[in-house]
C-alpha cells in the first residue's frame, strides 16, 4: 500500500485533479465548498489500471494553512507537485517543495495542471521554469506531465506514470511497532470514536489494545476500515480509519499517536541534524523559538545550536530542540520547523532522549556523528552504552531498527565480544544484552546507590532489592539477572531480601550503645510487662529488631528477645498440657496484664505458633 499526497500553491488545481482522478471530492468541509478552497486535509483513493490501490491525501495550498499541509504529508510515499500552467511556480510551490525535501519524501511527480488554459509555447516556458526550480533538489529528475482536469487530457498517462513510479517504490517497512498519527477524529453513530491517519512501522488488527501517546490513554481497536472497506488487519503504509473503544473523540487531538502500549514515551528534548532552507528569510540564531512539526503533531519549541553560533540559509548543524509539549517520536523521524510566517528548516531526529548538552563540546558532536551516520552495529552499541543493559526488544525500539534486523547483528557482536549476553547463549527477543561500558555504568551506579543508602541509614543491614532496582532505574524483568551478576562479581552482597555493599556492617556508635543499654535494662526491669513509655530512636529500634535483641509484637509493645522466648515457651508448655489457653489464663500464667498478653497472643498467631479458635488458642 502506498500513500500519495498533493503539494503546491493555492488554486493550482490540486483538489480538482484528485476529483478527476478518483471521482471523490477531497474538499469535504462546507466552508471549503463555499469558498472553492481547501482548508484542511482531504482524503481519497484510487485503483490504478493494474489493480494497485493507492491512498491520496489532498493538502491545502494557501499559505495560512501550511500547518494543515504539514499534518498530511508526514507519511506519504510520493508527492504530486501541482503547478498551474497559467501561473507557474509561486511562493507555496517553493515552500511545499522545501517541506517535501526536508521530510525526505524521495519521489515526486510534477503535474502541470490547467494545460487547457495555455498554448504550447507558454506550457514549455512553465515546464522550463519548473525544471530550473527543481534543480539541485531531490526532485531534480522527477518526471513531469501536463494535464487538464477539465478536458481529461493527460490523466490516463498520469496514472501510468504513477503506476510506474510506485512499482519501484519500496514498501513501508514493518518494524514491529505500529504508529498512526491521528489527523482526524470524529464519531459515527452506532460505532463511537473514529480516528484516521496513515499507519507506519507496523500492523494493526481488530481487537488489539493500543495506547494513545502522549495522553497515555489505553483503549482497544474495535474496527478498522481502509478506503471505506472493513479490514481485520492492516499493514504499514495504509490510510486507516480506526474505530476505538474506551475513549471519546474529543479526548483525542490531531497529532496524537496510536501505538502498541508502553514503549513510546513522549520526549521534550531531542538531538537533531537541522538544516536551514536556502530561501530562509534570515540566519537562525541560537535559542530561536520555532514551531516544530512532526508527522501530524505540532508544538512550539526552542532550537539550541550545538556547533554554530548561528545558522546561515542552506547550512546544516547539530542542534538540540527543546519541545514545549512532550512529543512521541523515534530516531530517524523527520521534522519541519517554522516561524510564525514561514518555513525555516527541518531535519532528522538523531537521539529522541538525550541529556542536555552545552554547545561546542567535541565529544558530544563526535558521538552525534556516530549515532547519525554510524553503522547499525555502531548505533546499537551506542544505544546500549548510553541506556545500559536492556532486552533486545527494547533495544530495537530505542535504536529504531526492526527486531529481525537487530537479532543477527547482536548475535555477531556477541561472538566478537563487543556485546555480552546475560544468561542464555541463544539470542532471543527477551535476551538481555550489555556492553563493557554499560556494565561499568551499572556497577558504578549500584556502588554509589549502596554507599549513599548506608550513609543515610548506617544502622540498616542493607537496602531492599526493590528500592535498589528503582534507584538504578532498571526494569523488573532484567533486574534479577543483573543483581545475580553483581553478587557473583562481589560488587554487592545479597542477604535475604536485602542487598548491601561488601564492607558495610551496621554498628552502633558509643553514644547509641549507651542509649541501647538503658533501654534494654528498662525492658528487663519488668520482662513480661515492660514499660511502654520508654522508647528509643526508630532507626535504633529497627536495628535491635533486625539484630534479634528485641521483639516488637505491636506498635507499642516491645519485649526483650529473652522475655519473648520465655513467654512463648511457657504458653506453648501450658497448651501442650491443657490443649488450649484463654487470654485470662495466659494473663495469670505470665502474671502480666491484658495490655501485653493480648498483643503477644496475636503476634504468636501471626507467627503461626498458635491459632485462635473463638476465645481460645491452640497450637498450630
Ligand atoms: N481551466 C481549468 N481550470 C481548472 C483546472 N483544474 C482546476 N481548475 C480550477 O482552478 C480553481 C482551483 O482549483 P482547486 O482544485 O480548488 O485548486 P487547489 O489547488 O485544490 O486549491 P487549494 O486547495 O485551495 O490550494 C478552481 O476554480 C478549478 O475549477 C483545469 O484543469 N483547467
Ligand atoms: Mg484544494
Amino acid at each position: 500500500m502506498y500513500v500519495i499526497g498533493t503539494a503546491g500553491h493555492v488554486d493550482h488545481g490540486k483538489s480538482t485533479l484528485i476529483k478527476a482522478l478518483t471521482g471523490i471530492d477531497p474538499d469535504r468541509l462546507p466552508q471549503e465548498k463555499e469558498r472553492g478552497m481547501t482548508i484542511d486535509l482531504g482524503f481519497a483513493w484510487l485503483t490504478l489500471p493494474s489493480g494497485r490501490e493507492v491512498s491520496i491525501v489532498d493538502v491545502p495550498g494557501h499559505e495560512r494553512f501550511v500547518r494543515n499541509m504539514l499534518a498530511g504529508v508526514g507519511g506519504i510515499d510520493l508527492a504530486l507537485l501541482v503547478i498551474a500552467a497559467d501561473e507557474g511556480v509561486m511562493p507555496q510551490t517553493r515552500e511545499h517543495l522545501a517541506i517535501l525535501d526536508l521530510l525526505q519524501i524521495k519521489k515526486a511527480l510534477v503535474v502541470i495542471t490547467k494545460a487547457d488554459l495555455v498554448d504550447e509555447e507558454l506550457l514549455q516556458l512553465v515546464e522550463a521554469e519548473t525544471s530550473e526550480v527543481l534543480g539541485g533538489t531531490v526532485f531534480e529528475a522527477a518526471p513531469m506531465i501536463a494535464v487538464s482536469a477539465y478536458t481529461g487530457h493527460g490523466l490516463e498517462k498520469l496514472q501510468d506514470m504513477l503506476e510506474h513510479m510506485l512499482s519501484s517504490t519500496p514498501v513501508r517497512q514493518d518494524l514491529g511497532r505500529p504508529r498512526l498519527a491521528v489527523d482526524r477524529t470524529f464519531t459515527v453513530t452506532g460505532f463511537g470514536t473514529v480516528v484516521t491517519g496513515t499507519l507506519i512501522d507496523g500492523t494493526f488488527s481488530v481487537g488489539q489494545e493500543v495506547e494513545l501517546v502522549p495522553s497515555g490513554r489505553i483503549c482497544r481497536i474495535r474496527g478498522l476500515q481502509s478506503h471505506q472497506k472493513k479490514v481485520e488487519t492492516a499493514e504499514p503504509g495504509r490510510r486507516l480509519a480506526v474505530n476505538l473503544s474506551g475513549v471519546s473523540h474529543d479526548e483525542i487531538q490531531r497529532g496524537e499517536l496510536i501505538t502498541t502500549p508502553k514503549w513510546l514515551k513522549p520526549t521534550s528534548i531531542i538531538d537533531a541534524k537541522l538544516k536551514l532552507i536556502r530561501s530562509a528569510p534570515r540566519p537562525l540564531k541560537h535559542n530561536t523559538r520555532v514551531t516544530f512539526h512532526l508527522l501530524a503533531s505540532e508544538t512550539s519549541a526552542r532550537v539550541r545550536l550545538l556547533n554554530h553560533r548561528q545558522l546561515q540559509p542552506g547550512q546544516e548543524a547539530w542542534a538540540q530542540v527543546h519541545l514545549d509539549n512532550g512529543t512521541p517520536l523515534v530516531k530517524g523521524d523527520f521534522f519541519v520547523v517554522r516561524s510564525s510566517e514561514t518555513t525555516l528548516g527541518g531535519g532528522k531526529v538523531v537521539d529522541p532522549y538525550p541529556k542536555r548538552h552545552r554547545p561546542f563540546i567535541k565529544s558530544i558532536l563526535e558521538s552525534l556523528a556516530v549515532i547519525d551516520g554510524g553503522s547499525q552495529e555502531e548505533s546499537l552499541l551506542h544505544a546500549v552504552d548510553q541506556w545500559g543493559p536492556c532486552d533486545l526488544t527494547t533495544l530495537s525500539q530505542r535504536s529504531n531498527q526492526a527486531l529481525s534486523e537487530v537479532q543477527p547483528i547482536i548475535t555477531k557482536m556477541a561472538q566478537e565480544g563487543k556485546i555480552h549476553l546475560m544468561g542464555r547463549a541463544q539470542v532471543q527477543p527477551d535476551s538481555v544484552v550489555y556492553s563493557d561500558r554499560a556494565w561499568h555504568g551499572v556497577k558504578e551506579k549500584s556502588t554509589n546507590a549502596l554507599d549513599e543508602y548506608h550513609r543515610q541509614f548506617p544502622l540498616r543491614k542493607g537496602i531492599s532489592k526493590e528500592e535498589l532496582r528503582s534507584r538504578l532505574g532498571l526494569s523488573v524483568s532484567i533486574f534479577p539477572q543483573i543483581l545475580a551478576i553483581l553478587v557473583d562479581e562481589s560488587t554487592v552482597v545479597e542477604e535475604g531480601a536485602l542487598v548491601r555493599s561488601l564492607h558495610h556492617k551496621a554498628v552502633l556508635s558509643q553514644d547509641q550503645e549507651r542509649r541501647v543499654d538503658t533501654y534494654l535494662q528498662a525492658l528487663a526491669s519488668e520482662p513480661f510487662s515492660p514499660p511502654t513509655d520508654k522508647t528509643v530512636d526508630p532507626e535504633i529500634l529497627a536495628f535491635l529488631i533486625q539484630d534479634g535483641k528485641v521483639v516488637k509484637v505491636d506498635s507499642s509493645v516491645i519485649f526483650s528477645s529473652d522475655a519473648y522466648q520465655e513467654m512463648v515457651k511457657t504458653i506453648t508448655g501450658y497448651i501442650k498440657e491443657h490443649t488450649k489457653i484463654t487470654v485470662a489464663e495466659a494473663r495469670t500464667l505470665l502474671k502480666s496484664t491484658r495490655k501485653y498478653v493480648l498483643p503477644l497472643l496475636e503476634y504468636m498467631d501471626q507467627q503461626r505458633i498458635t491459632r485462635r479458635i473463638g476465645d481460645e488458642r491452640v497450637l498450630r
